[in-house]
């Protein structure tokens, strides 16, 4: 009998985890994944899966060396998918020591978690990494050659785990390998990142739930894919003969703007942006009678970020080449569409469920409540 592919994931409770949970349990893998001790019980992300006979969860933290070390050699994974971080790039800025111990310390706790288990010859690893890595940019678009200029603390963590990828490929012999994903958003993305504080709020406005949205920097500039295809490409990187790294981008560029612009007119309400930087509105000119003239969007200084990553674009050319993947299998108006469809129904049924939510992103993401 042919050997069963056996998955271990940390993270797997994330926006990524759960897609690639469900991607590798459609590909026969038992899959096992990393989690957290919460005082709510409920995972969101992969409560469908939860109970099926080849998907299995296992207490551990990217922070305690021995539950990485015994998980490992407990389950004897064939394939590791590192995707657990701190990943709010902002939040890196509150919270930097922590970030740096899960973001890049823990990225050697699993690398020798799979040596001290010797397993560094069996075990494929995978490690996400990021485009923020491009940060204060050198070139655009950025591809495998772009060096790296890390602006935040999130970004600098994220720098030693490449690094020390790279280091244990070439000292120890291992398959390993970096990802270097650029923004992927889904119906599934934190509440908190731009995309999916703006789908939100744009059905919430829609359905009466809240004002007004504020933002941060609009004129930002981001390659946003859909997160549900770049899981593929995770586990197209462990299939290849060699260990290497990749970007994995979409190859077009949107602002902020662009994005709250399109949400807004996919829930009904469209913006003209007026005035510049902290002053900029976006008022309604069209849409519903009493939100029209109402300005539904502006800018606030709370969502500023002491140093900001403000021009990415990938170049996905080597991953299309050489993993044979579509950047392009969904479109920017595509994911937009997904994501307001489905917050237009959460919102919905959220109503009729009777269910309170602060769901604000304001105040989730800075505790503030204009
Ligand atoms: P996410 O939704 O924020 O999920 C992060 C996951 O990490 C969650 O499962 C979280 O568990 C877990 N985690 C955090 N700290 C941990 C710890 N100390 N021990 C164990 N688990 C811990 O992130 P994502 O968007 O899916 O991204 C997945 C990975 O890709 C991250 O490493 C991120 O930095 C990287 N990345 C993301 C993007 C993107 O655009 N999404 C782009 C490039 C790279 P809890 O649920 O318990 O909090
Ligand atoms: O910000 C600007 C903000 O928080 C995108 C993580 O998955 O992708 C993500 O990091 C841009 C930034 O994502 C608001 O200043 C404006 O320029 O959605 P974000 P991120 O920082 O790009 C990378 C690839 C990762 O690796 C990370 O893990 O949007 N922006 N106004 C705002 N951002 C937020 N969050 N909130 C605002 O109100």
């Amino acid at each position: 009998m042919e050997k069963k592919n056996i998955a271990l994931i940390t993270g797997v409770t994330g926006q990524d985890g759960s897609y690639l949970s469900e991607f590798l349990l459609d590909k026969g893998y038992e899959v096992h994944g990393i989690i957290r001790r919460s005082s709510v019980d409920y995972r969101e992300r992969i409560a469908h899966l939860e109970g099926k006979p080849d998907f299995h969860l296992h207490y551990a933290d990217m922070g305690d060396s021995m539950s990485l070390v015994k998980l490992v050699g407990k389950v004897q994974p064939t394939e590791i998918y590192n995707l657990a971080a701190q990943s709010h790039v902002q939040v890196s800025f509150d919270a930097p020591e922590f970030t740096a111990d899960v973001d890049a310390v823990g990225v050697l706790r699993i690398l020798e978690a799979v040596r001290t288990n010797h397993l560094e010859h069996s075990c494929r690893i995978y490690q996400a990494s990021t485009s923020e890595l491009y940060g204060k940019v050198e070139e655009v678009p950025q591809n495998e050659q772009t060096p790296f200029h890390p602006y935040s603390p999130y970004a600098v963590a994220k720098l030693y785990g490449y690094w020390i990828v790279k280091e244990y490929r070439e000292a120890y012999d291992m398959f390993c390998c970096s990802g270097i994903l650029f923004n992927h958003e889904s119906e599934r993305r934190g509440e908190t990142f731009v995309t999916r504080k703006i789908t939100l709020a744009a059905a919430r406005i829609a359905q009466g739930k809240q004002e007004k949205l504020y933002l941060g920097n609009l004129s930002s500039l981001r390659d946003w894919g859909y997160a549900k295809d770049y899981v593929e490409c995770m586990w197209l990187i462990l299939q290849q003969e060699k260990p290497e790294d990749y970007v994995i981008a979409t190859g077009v560029q949107h602002s902020v703007r662009e994005f709250a612009y399109l949400a807004f007119k996919t829930a009904g309400m469209e913006l003209e942006f007026r005035g510049e930087g902290i002053n900029e509105k976006g008022v309604c000119v069209a849409g519903p009678a009493h939100l029209v003239g109402k300005t539904l969007v502006e800018v606030s200084e709370d969502f500023y970020r002491p140093t900001d990553v403000v021009n990415l674009l990938g170049d996905p050319s080597k991953a299309k080449n050489e993993l044979g993947w579509n950047p392009q299998s969904t479109s920017f108006e595509q994911l937009v569409s997904i994501m307001v469809k489905h917050d237009m129904q959460k919102v919905a049924a959220d109503h009729v469920a009777g269910v309170m939510r602060t769901n604000l992103a304001e105040y989730l993401e800075k505790g503030i409540t204009k």
